[in-house]
């Protein structure tokens, strides 16, 4: 792993379209998020790590062995740890956001390709983080986003993409789905055409499921999570020890916990927003009458 101390990481602005679009739909898609050269970087680390599960022989009637979903050791790749501040997208998370957000989850989801006549396995419409269950499903908070970045394309439906019911964000109520159904009624089911290189963003407030994939190759993407400081990472999150973080790059430093506690400002993300005017300044506790 490289810390690659003194490289900064470069600023893009978020257009108020985006901010708009990600704002009414819960999800925003970013084109050409990473190069080419970056994509087949990711494919073949993230082939290392998946090398088992792409062995396996075809079990075309069992979709639940067509599905992985690793979380632990992710970061071990050099070129998945340079994902933590890809310029290309977390200087629009930290505008969505605010500086004051870490590294929440880091998952490689491949899916082969599994009989188009089976039932469908994990379609399962959640929201992230489980925080309706402990606060219902009104005035949910936005506490983090994910970034699904995709390592092929997904040019034809049901083929592997997690599918979005497009403005459930701000749903008061759980999602409707008829008996003996698996999607809901009344919400746009959105199965979004991608390309190797884009970038699918969505929070965690959104509806969401995993989706079959009965195209005739295998699905890869990476989905990495922002969420706010006071969020607890995942548990499968490896954080590099203590004295690694130390000579890291201080904005790697603060997306891996590398600050002792909440209450110390988010300096690096702070100070890299300020310089670009990039987020609004965060609202005092007093004021003066
Ligand atoms: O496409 C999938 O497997 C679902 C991913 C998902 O639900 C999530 O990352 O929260």
């Amino acid at each position: 792993m490289k810390s690659r101390k003194g490289r900064q990481m470069d600023f893009i602005r978020l257009t108020p379209e985006q901010r708009k679009s990600f704002e009414a739909d819960g999800f925003l898609v970013v084109p050409n998020a990473l190069q080419p050269q970056t994509v087949q970087a990711l494919v073949e680390a993230g082939d290392r790590l998946a090398e088992s599960f792409l062995k396996k022989p075809p079990v075309l009637n069992r979709p639940e062995y067509n599905h992985l979903d690793l979380r632990p050791g992710i970061l071990r790749e050099e070129a998945l740890f340079a994902l933590i501040d890809h310029p290309s997208t977390v200087p629009l998370i930290v505008q969505l956001l605010s500086p004051n957000i870490h590294l929440h989850s880091t998952t490689l989801i491949y899916k082969r390709p599994e009989n188009p006549d089976a039932t469908p396995f994990r379609r399962g419409w959640h929201r992230d983080i489980r925080i309706p269950r402990d606060l219902g499903h009104h005035n949910l908070p936005l506490v983090g986003i994910k970034v699904c970045y995709c390592l092929t394309d997904f040019h034809q439906p049901d083929s592997g993409m997690t599918v979005m019911a497009r403005g459930t964000h701000v749903r008061p109520e759980p999602l409707a789905i008829p008996k003996g159904q698996v999607d809901p009624v009344g919400v746009e089911v959105c199965d979004i055409r991608l390309n190797a290189g884009d970038a699918l963003f969505f929070e965690n407030r959104i509806f969401h499921t995993a989706a079959p994939n009965r195209s005739d190759r295998v699905s890869k993407v990476l989905i990495y999570g922002y969420a706010y400081r006071w969020m607890k990472p995942e548990v499968y999150l490896e954080v590099p020890d203590r004295r690694y973080l130390e000579k890291a790059d201080p904005i790697v430093r603060q997306l891996l916990g590398g600050y002792v506690d909440v209450d110390t400002p988010p300096w690096a993300l702070q100070r890299w927003s300020r310089r670009y005017n990039a987020c609004a300044e965060a609202p005092p506790w007093t004021v003066d009458v």
